[in-house]
């Protein structure tokens, strides 16, 4: 049984519960690239790193990003040159960007790259770039116009007001042939409880994404970032309002449309009806590492009693 998983930070929780059920080898993670920028002449990729180091149990738990117990001396010496330190890189994720930066200028492709990094950390899943295209989300806001992705998310803290995304590249973006084999492959398909317009948006914005995952007749299931109308980390709720939509988890089912054919949502929200989709109702708030165990255990076991009547 092998799964395949569409992430954003959101997701990279949920990943580690399924990482730590579905067998080596067996589950494959799609991951969004419309964060990723240049800051120092290095290429960050930051939904790339959130997975790989909570897979590789990294992560700094206190923020879900960057590496625990990481120092910032660097940091501490770009500022004594006058230079900008709004995002926050520890010295020993450094090494992820010096390494990643090297090796795309040697030529190799962001999936190979993420492949040797997450091999040498000892991650037995597969972690993907949802295409080698470099892509730029832009967030056009009303009081500073369009901004760069982390402008908006980090050094904003996300509190302009936005109108509306774009995702610079997608156009002229293809999914990689990993990308197409890990979707005609899998038995499930799940989206992580990500923000749906900053980190799925872009992965199903890849020419061919949609109809790729539409092709599949197997579950293919989201799980709600928004739960009793709130989010649970980040934006989305704050956006969602902005842009005009009904904060609910109803509102994210619809935006992903045909794309899914399931749905789980929290059970706060238990009364609320979602027409068209299988559903289910949990606990979908993942406070420790034994809840990610637990949610993960409880969505395995719902697709799976869909039995051959997918
Ligand atoms: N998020 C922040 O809110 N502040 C930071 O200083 C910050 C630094 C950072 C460094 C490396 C990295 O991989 C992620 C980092 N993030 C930081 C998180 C990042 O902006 C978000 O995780 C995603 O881009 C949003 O999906």
């Amino acid at each position: 049984m092998s799964w395949c998983w569409s992430a954003g930070v959101g997701g990279a929780k949920l990943a580690h519960g399924l990482a730590q059920l579905v067998p080596p080898g067996r589950l494959t993670i799609i991951v969004n690239t419309g964060d990723d920028f240049w800051m120092y002449g290095l290429r960050i990729c930051p939904d790339l790193d959130t997975l790989t180091y909570t897979l590789s149990g990294l992560v700094n738990p206190a923020n879900g990003w960057g590496v625990a117990g990481d120092t910032f001396e660097t940091l501490a010496a770009m500022k004594r040159y006058g230079e900008d330190t709004w995002f926050g890189i520890g010295d020993r994720d450094f090494a992820t960007h010096l390494l990643r930066t090297q090796a795309l200028r040697r030529g190799d492709s962001l999936t190979t790259v993420t492949h040797k990094l997450t091999s040498a950390l000892g991650i037995a899943h597969t972690i993907l770039p949802m295409t080698d295209a470099p892509i730029a989300t832009k967030v056009d806001t009303v009081e500073r116009g369009e901004l760069d992705f982390q402008i908006y998310f980090v050094q904003q803290r996300w509190q302009p007001t936005v109108k509306a995304l774009r995702y610079d590249g997608i156009e002229a973006a293809s999914i990689t042939p990993e990308v197409r084999r890990a979707i005609e492959s899998a038995d499930v398909i799940l989206f992580g409880p990500s923000n749906p317009w900053l980190s799925i948006a872009p992965i199903l914005g890849v020419p061919g994404m949609r109809d790729a995952l539409i092709a599949r007749d197997v579950p293919r299931v989201a799980l709600s970032p928004i739960v009793g109308g709130e989010a649970i980390k980040g934006p989305a709720a704050k956006m969602m309002a902005e842009l005009g939509y009904d904060v609910s988890a109803r509102t994210v089912a619809a935006y992903y449309g045909d794309v899914i054919n399931g749905f789980v949502y929290d059970a706060l929200d238990a009364q609320m009806t979602i027409d068209g989709l299988r559903t289910a109702t949990f606990d979908t708030i993942m406070r420790t590492d034994e809840d990610r165990a637990v949610l993960a255990r409880r969505m395995v076991d719902w697709v799976s009693s869909w039995g051959d009547s997918g």
